[in-house]
């Protein structure tokens, strides 16, 4: 009879029953590789069989169970913001805000643990990171009083008034029910038909479809808590607060071109920028800002605070910085952290209260439902990282995988074991436990049952002509071009008039050039539930007008070939790194190139593979061999060429001019010398390299 594995000590991973293998790689000092049971393995690359060549045995324990387990690695998806990246990191109170909340967290000074996911909407999990679309912004603080989750988005509006809208828009925006396509993009027609039916989105559309959609990186993007919330402080005193997540980087998104070009060049961008910025130290920061207001306001406002699709411009409420976010350690199991993270507005702390906003009422619902289909167990509180880090005890019992072991009979609440010795299990909490707001929000609570919106509501096209006046000529030309590109997609003849009709009411020009960009005539402008009015333009609206000039947070892609100065490269590279930003070398091989000094430099990536749309800016260090050399290689003339078209400054050495030459690069103050200069260009874009913006000039 041969030697069988499962005979021997081996387990070393070896590809032969025939004699005992040496010891493998992981050396005998490892732990021992078992099954569930707890049983050692022998051997985990051989399936027991009958005979050598014979069928594999049922009986094959080792085989079944890690087959069986296999099958079941996988859970349902989030329905919506399926794709998802995350980090932990803490909050900080930096202010003492006692007059308006009780909660722990808010202590001047009180660091909170934090758990914090990003996620594109519409896409599946295995969807790219950079379609157009809204970003998920969810925050899990553990506060010494419980979980608090504060559910936000990259936009501070959303597209319904109310939840009972929101399968409806999730169906019409997800990939068509019949084609299974387009995955994780809003440009067909079932989301356009849905759009232009619904006038109350046009405000969010105008959000949708500026650069608001195209962040650069999670660490360059806003975050809103979008709805009406409460802040309740010890004397049962409300104050109505929006939340504001704002970025320590500034403002940044891409642009379409470019968007479309990353998600060849690298679907897992936004991810991979979140997970080697932490790993690096360069740990992404946000403050926390609240724009608070009181019942007065409120009622003052032609609009209605708990409509989900209108902003409180911060012109009219300032937003008072409370606190900061920090994200430093990256998740160590993808699946066991950011994919088994439950958030749910519901979840909230003493301090901190709901509004009757109907869009967030639907939601404090829906999350713990979706969470228990997802999950699979009313238990899964009980995970690491949904659990609270603070003392939680209750009678709730039972249930598929249950993780802790109760003690005692006292399953129910109230009891008299105590009394007579036994452990009677947790007390309600009349003081420090967590008691519902009853400050007015300005709903009729006693109103009769209704299926109704109220008039304060109606207005659905005001704000979104705040935001289209709050933009420069620039982002107002990629929104122009947005709504063009989205609705060419759209084969229903019945949509782009719709649509342009709606437009109408947010801006005559708007429509115009959109009914030009599609070959359409101007459709008669939309008869509107209530007229819009003109608004104050409001800066924090656009983009531009809050980025920062800084390299701080920024890559610079710097192409190099046989030949290039070693000390002209050492010095942009040095300048790079000494103004906080991070030089990357692009080479046509990726063991690099031999430089002047006759120095091999090793490169970073392959031109091939590194297109000049994962940078921020490039700087071309070659000398004039190295240059004629790269002037037949397309990918080093896209490169160049990429860069000047997504508005990205472009420092090269003399030498390199042929190339810039034949990518058609035009000199202005994006294009630079590798002196300093270049650092200061590298910090910011060139919007007005646009040719739309010419047109519209
Ligand atoms: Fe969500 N949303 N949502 N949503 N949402 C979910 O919960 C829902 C809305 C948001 O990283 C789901 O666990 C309804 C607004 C984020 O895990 C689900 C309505 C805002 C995430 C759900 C809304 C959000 C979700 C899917 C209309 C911004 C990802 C999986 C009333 C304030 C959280 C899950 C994560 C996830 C329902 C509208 C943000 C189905 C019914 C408005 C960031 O429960």
């Amino acid at each position: 009879m041969a030697p069988n594995a499962f005979d021997t000590d081996a387990g070393n991973g070896g590809e032969t029953h025939q004699h005992v293998p040496e010891r493998g790689p992981h050396g005998a000092a490892e732990a021992h590789l078992t099954t569930n049971q707890g049983i050692r393995v022998s051997d985990n690359q051989n399936s027991l069989k009958s005979g050598e060549r014979g069928p594999a045995l049922l009986e094959d324990f080792v085989l079944r169970e890690k087959i069986f387990h296999f099958d079941h690695e996988r859970i349902p998806e989030r329905i919506v913001h399926a794709r998802g990246s995350a980090a932990h990191g803490f909050f900080e109170a930096v202010e003492d805000i006692s007059d308006l909340t009780k909660a722990a967290l808010f202590t001047k000074g009180q660091k909170t643990p934090v758990f914090v996911r990003f996620s594109t909407v519409a896409g599946g999990a295995g969807s790219v990171d950079t379609p157009r679309d809204v970003r998920g912004f969810a925050v899990k603080f553990y506060t010494t009083e419980g979980n608090w989750d504060l559910v936000g988005n990259n936009i501070p509006v959303f597209f319904i008034q109310d939840a009972i809208k929101f399968p409806d828009l999730i169906h019409a925006v997800k990939m068509e029910a019949d084609k299974a396509y387009p995955q994780a993009g809003s440009a067909h027609d079932t989301f356009w038909d849905w759009a232009s039916l619904m006038p109350e989105a046009t405000h969010m559309l105008m959000w949708a479809m500026s650069d608001r959609t195209l962040p650069r990186s999670f660490r360059t993007m806003e975050g809103f808590g979008i709805h009406t919330f409460q802040l309740v402080n010890a004397a049962g005193q409300a104050h109505f607060v929006k939340f504001h997540w704002k970025p320590k980087l500034g403002l940044q998104s891409t642009i379409w071109d470019e968007a479309l070009k990353l998600q060849a060049a690298d679907n897992d961008y936004h991810r991979r920028d979140l997970h080697e910025a932490i790993a690096s130290g360069a740990y992404p920061e946000w403050r926390l800002g609240v724009q608070v207001f009181d019942k007065a306001f409120a009622d003052a406002q032609a609009y209605d605070v708990l409509d989900a699709t209108k902003v409180i411009p911060e012109e009219d409420v300032p937003v008072r910085i409370i606190g900061r976010l920090v994200l430093d350690r990256n998740p160590d199991n993808f699946f066991a952290e950011t994919e088994q993270v439950a958030f749910c507005p519901a979840n909230i702390v003493p301090g901190v209260d709901f509004t009757d906003d109907p869009l967030l009422q639907g939601r404090l619902f829906s999350y713990l439902d979706t969470q228990k289909s997802r999950l699979g167990t009313a238990n899964f509180h009980q995970l690491p990282i949904n659990a609270p880090k603070c003392p939680m005890m209750n009678f709730q019992r039972d249930g598929q995988m249950q993780m802790a072991v109760p003690k005692g009979r006292a399953n129910y609440e109230p009891n008299s074991l105590a009394a007579h010795g036994e452990d009677g299990g947790p007390r309600e909490c009349p003081v420090t436990g967590f008691r519902t707001s009853t400050a007015p929000t300005g709903a009729d609570e006693a109103g009769d049952k209704l299926r109704v919106r109220a008039e304060r509501f109606a207005d659905h096209y005001s704000h979104a002509r705040l935001f289209w006046v709050s933009q420069t000529k620039s982002e107002q030309a990629h929104i122009a071009s947005s709504f063009v590109f989205e609705m060419s997609k759209v084969g229903l003849e019945q949509v782009p008039p719709r649509m342009v009709a709606n437009l109408r009411n947010v801006d005559e020009g708007l429509a115009q050039r959109v009914a030009d960009g599609l070959g359409i005539d101007l459709p008669p402008k939309a008869k509107a539930a209530k007229a819009p009015v003109d608004m104050k333009p409001s800066d924090a609206l656009s983009i531009h007008k809050n980025m920062k000039t800084t390299l701080e947070g920024r890559s610079v892609g710097v192409l190099i070939a046989d030949g290039s100065d070693a000390t002209e490269l050492t010095s942009v590279v040095d300048a790079i790194t000494g103004a906080g930003g991070r030089p990357l070398i692009v080479a046509p091989k990726v063991g690099g190139a031999v430089l002047s000094n006759g120095k091999r430099m090793k490169a970073d990536g392959q031109l091939a593979g590194s297109p000049s749309q994962i940078f921020d800016a490039v700087a071309i260090v070659l000398s004039e061999d190295g240059c004629k050399g790269l002037m037949g290689q397309g990918a080093a003339v896209q490169f160049v060429m990429d860069a000047f078209g997504h508005l990205k400054a472009i420092g090269a050495s003399a030498a390199a001019k042929p190339l810039l030459d034949k990518a058609g690069v035009k000199a202005d103050a994006g294009v630079t010398d590798l002196s300093k200069t270049f650092i200061e260009a590298a910090s910011r874009r060139f919007y007005d390299r646009e040719p739309d913006l010419r047109q519209l000039a």
